[in-house]
């Protein structure tokens, strides 16, 4: 399998936790790959032409990444990332929505506070952070409950807070979030977070 990936990428991240966790990690290679070049493969692999996206053994393009992850989950003769039916899966797919949904609002607000200022709209701007804001809040109301089994939903949370601390230190997402800070602190022990963190971003 082929992964086509930009260094930064939260959502790649989430891609490459899951390989480690689930021990797939060794059978798949790392395409760095320029989104903005107009000859890569990536525009014929991803219509949508974003990373990541994981090119199958046969050849089939996959994206984007809660679809990568899952592949990846099937393949698993390990550990599951994906609960089977049930509460807990339902669980986990929300949690990971919510953190893909804060990534999501955090790259579209670094998008438009890197237009020239007089194009830039403050209202967009307010209403992306608006948006991290109480998705970080519901993460801090529920941070009592991201104790279970590993899954893609705490992958998922996991990899935003540390992209946050990548790309929007100035947030300082940690005051009045304690217990989302303190679970964090420990997420970020594991060795699938330690081997991933992304290098500090020249753009
Ligand atoms: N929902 C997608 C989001 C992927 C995404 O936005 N990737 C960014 C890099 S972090 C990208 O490739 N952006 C290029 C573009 O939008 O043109 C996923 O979960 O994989």
């Amino acid at each position: 399998m082929k992964l086509r990936y930009s260094p930064t990428s939260p959502y790649t991240r989430k891609v490459t936790v899951t390989a480690l966790e689930t021990g797939l990690h060794d059978k798949i290679e790392r395409v760095p790959t320029n989104v903005d070049d107009p000859n890569n493969d990536i525009w014929t692999q991803n219509p949508l032409v974003k990373v990541p996206c994981l090119v199958t053994d046969d050849g089939t393009p996959l994206f984007d990444s809660p679809v990568i992850c899952e592949y990846l989950d099937s393949l698993s003769k390990g550990p599951k990332m994906f609960p089977a039916p049930g509460p807990a899966r339902w669980t986990a797919l929300r949690r990971q929505a919510l953190a893909d949904g804060i990534m999501d609002a955090a790259i579209l607000r670094m998008g438009e506070s890197r237009r020239e200022k007089n194009l830039q709209s403050e209202a967009f701007l307010k209403k992306q952070s608006r948006k991290m804001e109480q998705g970080l809040d519901a993460l801090e109301a529920e941070a009592d409950k991201l104790n279970g089994p590993l899954d893609i939903g705490l992958i998922s949370i996991g990899c935003v807070l540390e992209y946050l601390d990548l790309r929007w230190p100035g947030d300082e997402w940690r005051k009045k979030r304690p217990k989302l800070t303190a679970w964090q602190k420990t997420f970020g022990q594991r060795p699938s977070m330690l081997t991933t963190v992304p290098p500090k971003p020249t753009t």
